[in-house]
């Protein structure tokens, strides 16, 4: 008998970037996961659902085997730590920049400075690897504001296009890492379901291939 699977996914990008990687896999939800209120959603492949969860609690669920398989962010796994998690396939959606951003005029060298950010882990590491040490102010979104209003010097936020930053008035001041959305595995559903899952990671990683 074939192995049921759980996927962990968020709504938004990284749910409507995926579902193109799945479908040549034959896995695709029976009801339309944007509009349904299911957080658990069978899939044309009876062995497969999907759960709907935050994309930061995508980790969370796949590291204590609520979810076999799940699609986070890199930015999510590099502030989170992504342990207990394998990585195995970058699948090169949802890609965008982790940058620093502040006013365009903005100086922030030779003194102590207040960056605003949700990634303060990752923010922390990144100014300690150029032997700065940043007053860290936590939030948990509308990040452009805190320059604004003089909350903060900087910011730490992703960066796509880059008009959210200019329509707020502020500039990419430096680049922190390139992300992209990555497949995450539970490390004993590796083990226990290696039959289902060996073949999917190679089926996901040549969609993504055909994708690139
Ligand atoms: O929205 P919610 O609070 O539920 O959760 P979330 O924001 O974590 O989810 P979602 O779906 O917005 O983001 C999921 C993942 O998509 C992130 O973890 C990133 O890995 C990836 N991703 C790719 C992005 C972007 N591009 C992106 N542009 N996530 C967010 N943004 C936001 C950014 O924070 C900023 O507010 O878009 C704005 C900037 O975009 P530009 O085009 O104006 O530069
Ligand atoms: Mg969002």
């Amino acid at each position: 008998m074939a192995e049921p699977l759980t996927l962990a996914l968020s709504k938004g990008r990284i749910l409507e970037q995926t579902m193109p990687l799945l479908k040549p896999l034959g896995i695709e939800p029976l009801e339309d996961p944007a509009t349904s209120r299911n957080l658990v959603l069978p899939t044309s492949d009876p062995n497969v659902r999907l759960i709907i969860v935050r994309a930061t609690d995508v980790p969370t669920y796949v590291a204590y085997g609520g979810a076999d398989l799940g699609v986070a962010g890199k930015d999510v796994l590099l502030e989170q730590g992504g342990h207990g998690l394998y990585e195995p396939v970058d699948l090169g959606i949802a890609r965008c920049r982790l940058m620093v951003a502040g006013r365009p005029d903005a100086d922030l060298e030779g003194r102590r400075i207040r960056v605003a950010t949700k990634f303060v882990n990752v923010t922390r590491r990144h100014f300690a690897a150029q032997g700065r040490q940043v007053d860290l102010i936590k939030l948990y979104g509308s990040m452009e504001l805190a320059p604004l209003v003089g909350l903060a010097d900087a910011i730490v936020d992703l960066v796509d296009t880059g008009n959210t930053l200019r329509a707020n008035g502020l500039a990419p001041l430096e680049p922190i890492a390139d992300i992209s959305a990555r497949l995450v595995v539970n490390k004993g559903s590796m083990k226990l379901k290696h039959r289902a899952i060996k073949p999917m990671l190679g089926k996901i990683a040549e969609s993504v291939d055909r994708n690139a």
